[in-house]
């Protein structure tokens, strides 16, 4: 076994991280409760036959009108997380917004403390509502070239499409060459922490 790595997903409230989070391990639809912050494990074998675990930190959406919204970032994660999946709605143009700060303030924070390489995802997620789309592909591409991050759009109603983050995630995390393969990992949740609504 080798490192544990821990992934942070954060991004604004409904924005389908745990719909996201769900379906890629479990193949389970929502509705979900609201998150306050649950943890997940994944066990990943990758292709030279390590099998690493990932911690994967599911948290509290955040209100893009919050008057607080730095404040609101879950920054008493940042000092553990190896790595970030950071999500907004493809059918919310102020989730994506919203997810510009949280890299910058993700950005700033690993400069102050330089301890290990910063590996993020940005995911666009509900593809599936074309009609409703507020953010264009072209737009999400030329943003994340510019802010030289890694994009991916997706639907956590299309589960395939929820792999290849996963893996380029995984990959990153476990270099030098750590490909992982979706399809021989054995995950399970760890642990609910505080979860509002009832289950
Ligand atoms: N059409 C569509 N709906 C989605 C998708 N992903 C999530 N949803 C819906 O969006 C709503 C919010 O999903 P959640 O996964 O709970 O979102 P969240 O970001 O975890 O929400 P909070 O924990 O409250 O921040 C639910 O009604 C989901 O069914 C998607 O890919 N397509
Ligand atoms: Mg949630």
């Amino acid at each position: 076994m080798g490192k544990t790595f821990r992934v942070v997903v954060c991004g604004t409230k409904e924005c389908g991280k745990t719909s996201i989070i769900e379906r890629a391990i479990y193949n389970k639809a929502g509705p979900f409760p609201s998150t306050v912050e649950d943890i997940y494990v994944a066990n990943v074998e990758n292709d030279r036959g390590l099998e690493e675990q990932i911690r994967i930190y599911d948290t509290a959406g955040i209100d893009p009108k919050s008057l607080s919204l730095k404040e609101d970032l879950p920054r008493h994660l940042f000092p553990h997380a190896d790595g970030y999946i950071l999500v907004f709605s493809l059918d919310d143009e102020a989730s994506f917004q919203v997810v510009d700060v949280i890299r910058k303030e993700v950005e700033l924070h690993h400069k102050e403390n330089p301890k290990k390489d910063l590996v993020l995802v940005v995911v666009g997620n509900k593809k599936d509502l074309t009609q409703q789309r507020q953010v264009e592909t072209v737009q999400a591409l030329n943003w994340a070239a510019r802010e030289k991050v890694k994009y991916f759009e997706v639907s956590a109603s299309e589960r395939s499409s929820l792999f290849e983050p996963f893996v380029y995630l995984s990959s990153k995390l476990s270099p030098p060459h750590g490909k992982s393969s979706f399809t021989q990992l054995t995950m399970g949740r760890s642990s609910k922490q505080h979860s509002k609504g009832s289950e």
